[in-house]
């Protein structure tokens, strides 16, 4: 029992810089890794995310002048919220979990490389214009259904799910595959949209349990 071709799980940001004692962390952020484990056996199609900043990255508060880590300003594309310093390219930080286990996974897509953009969507920056190219890989393999898990909820796996709703795929987030930052009510706030935007909340226990045959 398995997920074939026309679906996806999409592990999101699961780097060190974003575990419990990392630059950017999350709290429990390193409980999803046993859980994606788990559901990654369960996927013949696992696609994986990196935050990949360039060093000087405009989401940095210590990109701007008097600026402090999570308070919002704005940039050229709307607001922005400032982050510590994180995943910087090929850093110790910015490397995927050490126990994850997804060896499967064919497509890596790193996310953030614009220094004046940020990127919290695997489908398309902040600016919400430039894509990643996410969208017309997943159509090309006849993927139709997109499983999101990983960091942050409200950050990253969000705008990912809503991306994907908005490119066409059916998406679910999968909750207890995930752990929030939660900034100023912005987990609440994002599930919200996520409903709102027809996007499914799930349990990995229900996911795995509904895992069709093939
Ligand atoms: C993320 C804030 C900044 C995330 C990435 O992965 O949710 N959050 N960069
Ligand atoms: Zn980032």
């Amino acid at each position: 029992m398995s997920y074939g071709a026309q679906d996806c799980l999409l592990v999101i940001d699961v780097q060190n810089d974003f575990m419990p004692g990392g630059a950017l962390a999350v709290p429990r952020g390193d409980e999803v890794v046993p859980v994606i484990n788990r559901l990654a056996q369960a996927f013949a199609h696992v696609v994986v995310t990196q935050d990949w900043h360039p060093a000087g990255h405009a989401s940095f508060a210590a990109s701007h002048a008097g600026a402090q880590p999570f308070q919002t300003i704005a940039l050229p594309y709307g607001e922005q919220v400032l982050w510590p310093v994180h995943c910087v390219q090929d850093t110790p930080g910015a490397a995927l979990h050490a126990g994850l286990r997804a060896p499967h996974a064919r497509l890596v897509i790193r996310k953030g490389h614009h220094r004046d953009v940020d990127s919290y969507s695997a489908f398309m920056e902040a600016d919400r214009a430039t894509r990643t190219g996410l969208a017309g890989y997943l159509r090309e393999h006849g993927v139709r259904r997109v499983f999101c898990a990983g960091l942050a909820t409200d950050y990253c796996v969000a705008w990912s799910a809503l991306d994907a709703r908005a490119a066409g795929f059916e998406a679910a987030v999968i909750e207890d595959a995930c752990r929030a930052i939660d900034l100023d009510g912005s987990l609440a706030r994002a599930w919200q949209e996520l409903a709102a935007a027809g996007v499914q909340r799930v349990q990995s226990a229900d996911v795995l349990a509904a895992a069709p045959a093939r």
